[in-house]
């Protein structure tokens, strides 16, 4: 038997893309904060002048899939990861939003077989939202080591 699996130990040779939504940035900027902390402790280098992980500001999450797609499809990177915050309003803008930003987002990554992360929150508001990105826990944090996890075990399919 063969078992698969994604490890942290070996990670810090992969090559990230991160995608960014500026929409909601007083969330998406902290969800960034955790992300690149996460990775930097791995052993990524995740400073102005790196080589190995780069970020892509984008309007808002509905731009997303687009620019992830032509990351991924680069072939620079081994993951991308994307951060986003869709907060619901008064109309139904949000779920116009939130549908296309997590088909597009699984889209992409079945298309080009690149893993690509979905950190886009979806919360009822901002305060949620918050709580999510820093005030309680920090899930930045934890896209980024979905992301180690997922390049390592790709890597590892990879060599099978
Ligand atoms: N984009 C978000 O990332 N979060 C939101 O909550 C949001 N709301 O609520 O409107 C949002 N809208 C902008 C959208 O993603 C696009 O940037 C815009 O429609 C231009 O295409």
């Amino acid at each position: 038997m063969t078992v698969f699996e994604g490890r942290f130990t070996d990670a810090a040779n992969l090559k990230i893309a991160v995608v960014v939504g500026r929409f909601n940035d007083l969330v998406t900027g902290k969800l960034l904060s955790g992300c690149l902390d996460c990775l930097g402790r791995h052993g990524l280098d995740v400073e102005p002048t790196s080589k190995q992980v780069d970020v892509a500001w984008v309007p808002g999450s509905f731009e997303i899939p687009l620019v992830a797609q032509r990351l991924a499809r680069s072939g620079n990177y081994n993951v991308v990861i994307t951060l986003g915050a869709v907060i619901r309003g008064d109309t139904p803008h949000f779920d116009v939003v939130v549908a296309e930003v997590s088909k597009g987002v699984a889209a992409v990554a079945r298309d080009t077989g690149v893993p690509v992360i979905f950190g886009v929150l979806t919360t009822d508001n901002l305060q949620q939202a918050l709580e999510r990105a820093g005030i309680k826990s920090n899930l930045g944090w934890s896209y980024a080591l979905q992301a180690l996890e997922m390049g390592s075990l790709m890597g590892a399919l990879a060599e099978s």
